[in-house]
Formats: C-alpha cells, structure tokens, sequence
C-alpha cells in the first residue's frame, strides 16, 4: 500500500473481519478497528487507543527535525471510527509540559471536549488521561492539543468517523494535512508569539521590528514560515499516492495550520467538492479551495494518466505545500504550479447544505452579536472588545435555537470555531454548508445558527494559533 493510501474496499474488507485493523492514511500506526455496531456509553468499548504526545526526529527531506507528534511522524497516530462506536482513549503525557487532546468537530460530552481548566484538568508530563465517548459525527475530522501554541509543534492527526449508511463510491481514501512548519527549523512557536507581542509594542512606540513578522496583513496571515508540509512532509520528499488511470480518490483535506490559510489544487484535474467540517454539500466543482485553518474539506477526483502535483500553496506567503498523485512511476513533473489555483477558489460562500443534514428552519430564541477586532500593534484580538481573560461567556439553554452574528472589524482574517457543535451558515434552514469552523474575511460578517443540543462549557475561539493566544477566544455556556 502506498504512502497515505487507504482503499475503501480494503478498509470496508477490514470492517468486515471482527477485530480486523488497517492503516490510515497518513498514519503509520495501524489502530483502525470498525464495528457497525450503535454503542451507548454504557456499551461495550470498540477501541482501546493510546495515542502518546511526545517529542520525535522526523526527517524533513533529508533534515533531521525535533518534532512534538503523536506518532513516530508528523499527522501519524490517526483514528478511524464508525459513528456510533464507543471509543476510550487514554493520553499519555511524554512531553516536558502539560497537554490536553480536542476532537476538533466530533461534538462529544463536554468533559471530554479536552479544553483544560474548562472541560477536564490538563495532563501534566508523564501523566494520562482516559476520553472515553460515543463517536457521534461521521466525516473528516481531526485532534490537537488545547493548550497554548502546542498545535504548532506537529500535535495533530487526522479523526476519520465512517458513516455506516454511506454508499462511498470511490476507489481510493487520501488524507492530506496541510500545516505551516517552523518547529526545529525556525523559532519555535513561543518565541514567535513573544516576538509579535514585541514588535507589536515596538511599532506602537515608532519602532518596526520583528524578524519573522510577515507584516503581510489582510489573509496572509501574522508569521512568515520557511516551510510548508503536507502529511508532515516538505516538497523536497512529498507524500504520494499511487492508483490506476480512472480511478476515483475522495481526498480528505485539513487544514491543521496555526497561521496559514491555503488554496488548494491538483494539477490537471478539477475536483468535485462534496463535504466541509464533515457534513455533507450539495456536490460543487472546483478548479481549486480555499481551505482556512481548523476547516476540512472532502473531494472526489477522477485520476488521469501521469504523475501530478497536489499543491497547498500559502495565501499571501511564499512558498507550497505539495503531495503527487500518480498512476506511473517518474519523477514530479517540472512545472508543478497547478492551474487551477489560478482559478477563483471555491469557498463556503459557495457550497449548500446537502437537505439531508440541514437544520430545520426556525426562528433563533437567542440572538448574540460577536465582533472580532485587534491589531498588530499592539498585538491583541478579541471578541466583543475583550480579551479571553475578561471575556463573558454567551448564555443559553438547552433546547434553544441561536443566532451567532459574526462581524469581523479588523483587517485580518479569522477562521472562527466553536466546539461540540456544528452551525448552518446563515440562517436555519436557509441552504448554507453546515460547519463548525467558518473564515470571516477583513470586515466581512455572517450569522450562523445552530440547535443548543449538548449542554456544557464549549470554547468559541479564532482557530490562528496565535490570535487565540493572544486574547481571540470567548465560550459559549449553557445555564444549568
Ligand atoms: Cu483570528
């Protein structure tokens, strides 16, 4: 099986075998068990996974790197589940400091949500913790820690939930993780924090400063990388995926950057796009996507003769993230800039809610205003004028329907993620994608409704790493 490959047949075969596992893609592990059993937590346990945070050498075309992963690469260590399934996974802590896992889009009983001091206490080195729920959305989703800049580091895989009432239709599976790397071989991410916080003050007082800065304003984001990966791995040594002419990939694609929106393109194929954050949309084709942090996107792609380039590349930044898609051996063409991404890229304002997963049209019983504002200089970003450590959190209660409106008033843009739910874009009912990450443009707004179904403590944050470090975060509360 080639690298990152996982064939549907051969994981539905898998299924089929009680007990049997097979390899994720993306993931060097083989922890993939699938039962078709509907498991109440009550039930018995389908998986036992122990996934370990630790510090790693992984080789970044020929560069030996210190990495922090949860596997023996980077986006190793995935999960694969059915919906319905009952897993319990027990985190080991070999890291020199505290750590936590978030399952980025499952929307899981609150104390398992993995927000430390929030939803359940941090993971101190050398210590575990044991989430043990119902895997409840089938789709694309993924895991990282929730603990300061540690999704910086290489702390993500993918979490894929098979829906067992799905045709599929493909031939072949392929995770991509697009991420933007300085761990090892630029400042690490505190320092990169500590100098925005720093030219930020300096600009303030006339000075301009700040060596990784990328200045660059507007989507392009706050950090300039030296490098951009795919599947934890540079152009210089892309994943590949090898398949026969004519056969048809789905290709799951997150974006787990902490400062990087990306447009994505495979190089002489248009893709047809068919889920966001998980949940299904009305089939759209694309040239290429527009993929911001925290987001997922699934697409279909009927594979022509040859070798071609998979290409993430960095809206306002230099440089790619490339993977090869191939049906003959040879080296990755020359020219390896897709034209598609020259194409305007499809984004969410594009995409419809497939009818089978839309919220019922409904009036909202609660309705809140939030307004994303900061600056570079200095550098700070809040919700409703108020950084994390003040902020009040959004009061409802179960059962209510509510409208988030969303009013971005800066000059950057903010991907915008709220746990242990999933929204409608726009009002319910009304046609827009479901998500549960959405990429609010400079002074762009949008409302967003969703059904208060799961009563806890959930974060609502900006899912650039460094904007939430900086003050970008709120909670939505239900009142007990
Ligand atoms: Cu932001």
């Amino acid at each position: 099986m080639a690298d990152g490959l996982l064939s549907r047949r051969r994981f539905l075969a898998a299924a089929l075998g009680a007990g049997a596992t097979t390899a994720l893609a993306a993931c060097g592990s083989s922890r993939i068990t699938a039962s078709s059993q509907r498991s109440p937590l009550t039930g018995p346990v389908s998986q036992e996974i122990t996934l370990t945070a630790r510090q790693t050498q992984v080789d970044m075309a020929g560069r030996a790197v210190t990495a922090w992963a949860y596997g023996p690469q980077v986006a190793a260590g995935g999960i694969r589940a059915t919906a319905g399934d009952r897993v319990r996974i027990t985190l080991r802590n070999d890291l020199p400091e505290e750590t936590s896992v978030h399952w980025h889009g499952l929307a899981v009983p609150n104390a398992m949500d993995g927000v430390p001091g929030v939803t359940s206490p941090a993971v101190a080195p050398g210590g575990t913790f044991s989430y043990d729920f119902v895997v409840p959305d089938p789709g694309t989703h993924w895991f990282h820690p929730h603990t300061g800049l540690q999704l910086d580091t290489g702390l993500y895989a993918p979490f894929i939930v098979d829906d067992p009432r799905e045709r599929g239709g493909y031939d072949h599976e392929w995770v991509l993780m697009l991420d933007d790397w300085t761990q090892g071989v630029g400042p690490d991410p505190q320092q990169i924090f500590d100098d925005l916080v720093a030219a930020g003050e300096q600009q303030g007082s006339g000075h301009m400063g700040g060596m990784h800065m990328g200045g660059m304003g507007m989507d392009g984001g706050d950090v300039a990388y030296s490098m951009f990966v795919i599947n934890g791995r540079p152009p210089g040594d892309p994943d590949s995926l090898r398949v026969k002419a004519g056969d048809r990939v789905r290709m799951r694609i997150i974006n787990a950057a902490a400062d990087t929106i990306f447009t994505f393109a495979v190089g002489g194929h248009r893709m047809t796009v068919t889920h966001s954050d998980g949940y299904q949309v009305k089939p759209v084709r694309a040239d290429s996507l527009r993929i911001s942090m925290g987001e997922r996107y699934d697409v279909l792609v009927d594979v022509g003769e040859g070798v071609f380039p998979v290409v993430a590349e960095p809206l306002g930044k230099v440089g790619e993230a490339l993977a090869l898609l191939r049906t003959v051996d040879g080296p990755a063409p020359g020219q390896r800039r897709p034209e598609g991404l020259s194409a305007y890229p499809v984004g969410i304002e594009a995409l419809q809610s497939d009818p089978a997963v839309e919220l019922p049209a409904a009036a909202p019983d609660v309705t809140y205003d939030l307004v994303l504002s900061g600056s570079m200089a200095p550098y700070v970003w809040m919700f409703n004028g108020v950084t994390h450590d003040r902020a009040r959190p959004l009061m409802v209660s179960e059962g209510q329907k509510v409208r988030l409106r969303l009013s971005n008033m800066s000059m950057m843009s903010h991907p915008v993620h709220l746990h242990g739910h999933t929204f409608q874009v726009g009002p319910a009912g009304g046609g827009g994608a479901r998500k549960d990450t959405l990429l609010l443009a400079p002074m762009a707004r949008a409302d967003v409704d969703l059904v208060a179904d799961n009563p806890g403590a959930w974060m609502l944050h900006c899912h650039n790493a460094y904007h939430a470090e900086a003050g970008m975060m709120t909670r939505l509360d239900y009142s007990t």
